[in-house]
């Protein structure tokens, strides 16, 4: 069986991956620096599983012990059917992360969470030694916040009182994030709701700002991470 073309056959937006030789390139350079004994922090989205399959494939041929901590189910899952060893932050801290983005500005400032794993992506990359975040050219911006929401992870309760908050704060738009095909709000992992904010000006303190309402688990703002970033192009 052919794996690779088999699984990304199946996974609904493989046929939108924009930039996809380019990001298969990056795929490819990044796997190539795991060493064996390292423990990898993986986020999501398409260069994660383009460089996941890449590992898998080191780890087949070069009989490399290498672990992967995903930062979702769906990555999780991935890990499994590639047969990639995984672990988790209870007792290993990942020598390197890497992961995507929806927009990154010239200070490598990110917006991400399109997928609603932010908050795990950011415990990874919190925690990691390295960090790299593979874009295409489409996810540059000069400033964050043109193309993409601000997502906020919220505890259900807290709904309506993080709402009001967000305003205080000075959110243009709030919206509810929708399930995918059905009636009703999208449920993290974490089994909470997402709100999709927008600001008219996103200012460094920002993300902590949103950090400290009650109610909010995290938001999708990474403002100042030690992150390099790597351009599929
Ligand atoms: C994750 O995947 C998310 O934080 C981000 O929203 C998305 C980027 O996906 P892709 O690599 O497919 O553009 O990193």
């Amino acid at each position: 069986m052919d794996w690779e073309n088999h699984l990304i056959k199946h996974l609904q937006w493989s046929d939108s991956i924009i930039n996809r030789e380019a990001k298969e390139h990056v795929a490819r350079e990044i796997a190539a620096t795991a060493k064996d004994g390292d423990v990898i922090g993986a986020g999501s989205g398409s260069t994660v599983y383009l460089t996941l399959f890449e590992l898998a494939r080191r780890i087949r041929e070069e009989h490399l012990h290498i672990e992967v901590i995903p930062a979702s189910q769906e990555i999780s899952m991935t890990c499994i059917q590639l047969g990639i060893p995984q672990t988790i932050l209870w007792n290993k801290r990942p020598d390197w992360t890497f992961d995507g983005a929806d927009e990154v500005d010239p200070q490598r400032n990110l917006i991400k969470g399109r997928g609603g794993a932010m908050f795990k992506e950011k415990l990874l990359i919190r925690s990691s030694r390295k960090t790299f975040i593979i874009i295409d050219p489409s996810k540059r911006v000069n400033l964050l916040g043109n193309k993409f929401p601000i997502p906020v992870e919220v505890f259900p309760d807290s709904l309506t009182y993080v709402d009001h908050e967000l305003q205080r704060l000075g959110a243009s738009e709030i919206v509810l994030r929708p399930a995918h095909g059905k009636d009703g709000p999208v449920f993290t992992e974490n089994g909470n709701f997402i709100l999709d904010t927008r600001f008219n000006y996103i200012d460094s303190s920002l993300e902590e700002q949103l950090k400290t309402i009650t109610g909010v688990i995290e938001s999708g703002l990474f403002i100042g991470y030690d992150v390099e970033v790597i351009m599929a192009e």
